[in-house]
């Protein structure tokens, strides 16, 4: 926006205040963006002296809120991505004042509860975000190593003396558990590191490139060096040559480089309490979705890259061992979740570590409880499973990764026990799923006690040393929508506290690394040769053939219609009963197509989950209101991987399309899955899919509330394809090139390692300038965390 918002209402006051007046005066007196939006068009229509016009039309876009309290008007405009200022209207004199994050949270206080303000304490962290390096452009949100990588070697470009000692410093401390890496005692300082190198390449040139590690192992070590190098003399010499180039004349590229090939990850721990997390049965349960999918694939993954790196510095004698720490749940339900220790199929030393809740009066925890409900257990896990993991990894982990609000708490926790570093997965931030979540929190606390989670969230965004996402928009959004972590740059919680720059989302921590599906379960309907022809049939059967079954409801009059499709776990954002509801309201959509969902259970008694039970009756109002028993086929069933796999690919094979109409959806890996199959997809625009699916190319964007425009555009492809099947066969072709193009387990992996070393190496740097911000974090954990996660045991 070339013009600042407050000279364009000042050089077009007439309308601005007139448009400004308009809405105050309406019944609700804070609205959000779409609502603006809308009010203009309505002003425009009702006030003949104004006509719309495109450019005010955008700039009114750029509202994100407004709140209007008597003669006065706040406003948050987001001027840019992740870029927002505020304004004070006052609509009497007609003036417009720049104002400031806290002037427009307190009146969103007083509105909302209004004796609040004096209560709420104001939480502000820009003084610690000043002093961190950001990156400067749009473009570059989510790409922080790369400017790290550039801020860093500046800096030891500008002072070479500290930054070699630094460096040399950083170098020496790599061990794996007693056995030292790289560099010995032998060499004393710099100067004699520099002497050291150029004896030890000049002596090795001499020999053959292949000379394998252990033939030169002696000598090097009498020269001061260690394992870790390489495997063989011609690794051995570029890594000793990229050292003397950083040591020297330090550039971006040798930084990332030589950081990069250290040898200093080879345990890893995961964690992720909540839910239940297994190999099998699982998937579905309440709780119990994506996260578990994505941390399995991603540890195969990890185990890869880590043998494959180990191998080229020569260390193949080490085994790397990868643990995710969950909970064990006594009353397991049938799964595995009452085992202690699991090994990760398909891995080499992965396993899955289980650690139970302990009560106030120190007994375990047998069942299972709602992620909203695990706060007062998680420091009691954490300590027991800091035992548990020394023993573990018969010592400390290289690096722990959290997942989600609580295992990033328990991260956090254990990062600072252990003086490891700590990288943040967020997968689905609740912030943003819940319009007003934090306005309204008191309302909202006995059922999802938000406070206590957006305080977690607060900490470990703050204490992480690097944060990845799978996409742009979790950080910052996009032009016309707030980003998952932006949302917690500015926000209160009346009566609790009010943040001030919680968070910046151009901060250098944040990198994008988005992950892929499990190739072996997830590929195209079209590769026959793979797929398992006994599951198929079965799976066929159950999905079209009206078989009787007990977790069945509907069976079908016509199952060579058109198959809509849908998966999800049965909660209230992910919003399958609204796709039921468009189904059972239109006729069209009904003669044309059936409708398929595997979700949940269909007997409420059998859950314990009160969203799943809320959502199981209103799946079974909504069939019998719109007499949908013929057309539906709901099956409550908990299905393997694999055949999870072949239904995708079955619907495929009856040319069918995957609809995701969550209200909310943090990424989305049933989008890709879908996709990986073939399936057009139709998917939200509110979260993640909006940035798998480029729309019309290959899949569709929808709008969960336009329930209107989402039937048509459900309808036009159907009509379209039954006219002309090559369109059909043209969204799912792009679809299996979009994910195997973008989204790659391979490629997450490998990115993941290099981060951890070039954050543990940042870490390293600059552990003392981090005092300050840690001890912001441990009293908000201590007053504000803590006493409110105790009070729900109580
Ligand atoms: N899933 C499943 N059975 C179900 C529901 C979900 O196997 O009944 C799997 C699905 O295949 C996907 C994951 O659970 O791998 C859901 O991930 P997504 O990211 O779409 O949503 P989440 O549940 O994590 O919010
Ligand atoms: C949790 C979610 O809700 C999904 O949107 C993600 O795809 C999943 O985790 C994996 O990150």
């Amino acid at each position: 926006m070339i013009d600042s918002f407050q000279t364009f209402v000042e050089q077009n006051e007439l309308i601005f205040y007139d448009y400004f007046k308009y809405i105050s005066t309406q019944p609700k007196k804070m609205l959000v963006s779409g609502e603006i939006q809308k009010m203009f068009d309505e002003f425009i229509k009702t006030n003949n002296n104004y006509s719309s016009q495109d450019k005010l039309k955008s700039i009114i876009a750029k509202i994100e809120e407004s709140v209007s309290l008597d003669h006065t008007m706040y406003l948050e405009v987001r001027q840019k991505i992740a870029s927002s200022n505020f304004y004070r209207v006052n609509l009497e004199e007609r003036i417009i004042n720049n104002s400031e994050p806290s002037e427009f949270l307190e009146a969103k206080e007083f509105l909302v509860r209004p004796g609040s303000i004096s209560d709420t304490i104001t939480l502000n962290f820009k003084p610690f975000n000043d002093k961190t390096p950001a990156v400067r452009d749009i473009k570059s949100i989510g790409s922080g190593v790369e400017y790290l990588n550039r801020y860093l070697s500046s800096m030891m470009f500008n002072e070479v003396e500290k930054w070699q000692n630094i460096l040399f410093d950083f170098i020496r401390v790599h061990k794996y558990e007693n056995q030292q890496l790289i560099l010995n005692d032998r060499i004393k300082n710099i100067q004699h590191l520099n002497e050291q190198i150029n004896i030890a390449v000049q002596e090795l040139s001499e020999l053959k490139k292949e000379t394998p590690f252990e033939n030169v192992c002696h000598r090097l070590q009498e020269l001061g060096f260690e394992k870790g190098l390489g495997k063989d003399v011609a690794e051995i010499i570029d890594k000793l040559k990229l050292l003397y180039q950083l040591l020297n004349s330090p550039d971006h590229e040798s930084l990332r480089k030589f950081i990069s090939s250290i040898p200093m990850i080879f345990k890893i721990a995961i964690i992720s309490p909540h839910g239940f997390f297994a190999q099998q049965n699982v998937l579905g349960k309440p709780d119990t979705g994506g996260q578990v999918v994505y941390i399995l694939d991603q540890v195969k993954a990890l185990e890869k890259s880590l043998l494959e790196s180990a191998k080229l510095s020569g260390l193949d004698s080490i085994q790397p061992k990868i643990v995710v720490l969950t909970r064990l749940i006594p009353n397991s339900e049938g799964t595995t979740c009452n085992k202690r220790i699991e090994k990760i199929n398909g891995t080499k030393n992965s396993w899955i570590l289980r650690v139970p809740f302990i009560d106030k009066n120190n007994k375990i925890v047998n069942d299972w409880i709602s992620r909203f409900k695990v706060w007062p257990y998680l420091e009691r896990f954490a300590e027991q499973a800091y035992i548990e993991l020394m023993a573990e990894f018969n010592g400390r982990p290289d690096l722990i990764i959290g997942n989600y609000s609580d295992g990033n708490l328990v991260s956090f926790l254990l990062s600072k026990k252990f003086k490891v570093t700590q990288c943040c997965i967020a997968h689905a931030l609740e912030k943003s799923k819940y319009l007003y979540s934090a306005l309204y929190w008191f309302d909202l606390e006995n059922q999802y006690n938000f406070s206590i989670q957006f305080t977690s969230d607060l900490i470990t965004i703050n204490s992480a040393d690097f944060l990845i996402t799978s996409s742009f928009q979790e950080i910052a959004g996009t032009e016309n929508s707030i980003g998952q972590y932006e949302s917690y740059k500015h926000f209160t919680m009346p009566g609790l506290y009010r943040v001030i720059n919680g968070v910046n989302p151009f901060h250098t921590k944040f990198n994008i690394v988005s992950p892929g599906v499990n190739e072996k379960i997830f590929f195209s309907y079209k590769k026959k040769e793979k797929r398992l022809s006994k599951n198929s049939v079965l799976l066929r059967q159950l999905l079209f053939e009206n078989i009787e079954a007990a977790n069945v409801i509907g069976s079908l009059k016509e199952p060579d219609k058109t198959p809509l499709f849908s998966m999800a776990r049965l909660d209230r954002i992910k919003n399958l009963t609204s796709l039921v509801k468009w189904f059972g309201e239109s006729k069209e959509l009904q003669e044309l197509c059936n409708l398929i969902i595997v979700s949940g259970k269909i007997d409420q008694s059998l859950s314990n989950d009160d969203e799943e039970k809320e959502q199981i009756t209103l799946m079974h109002n909504l069939i019998n209101k719109y007499k949908l028993s013929d057309k539906i086929r709901w099956i409550g069933k908990l299905f393997n991987k694999d055949e999870t796999g072949e239904i995708y690919r079955i619907i495929a094979d009856k040319k069918g399309i995957f609809i995701q109409p969550a209200l909310f959806e943090g990424f989305g890996l049933t989008v890709l899955e879908a996709m990986s199959s073939g399936l057009p997809v139709f998917a939200t625009k509110y979260g993640g899919p909006l940035e798998i699916i480029q729309n019309k190319q290959n899949g569709f964007h929808i709008d969960p509330i336009n329930q209107l425009e989402t039937t048509n555009k459900i309808l036009d492809f159907v009509r379209e394809i039954k006219k002309d099947p090559s369109q059909w066969e043209f969204i799912s072709k792009n679809a299996i090139n979009r994910v195997n193009e973008k989204y790659n387990w391979k490629l997450y992996s490998q990115k993941l390692i290099s981060l951890a070393k070039i954050y543990g190496f940042w870490k390293y740097a600059t552990n003392i300038q981090r005092a300050d911000m840690e001890a912001y974090l441990d009293l908000i954990y201590h007053t504000i965390f803590k006493p409110r996660a105790k009070k729900l045991e109580s």
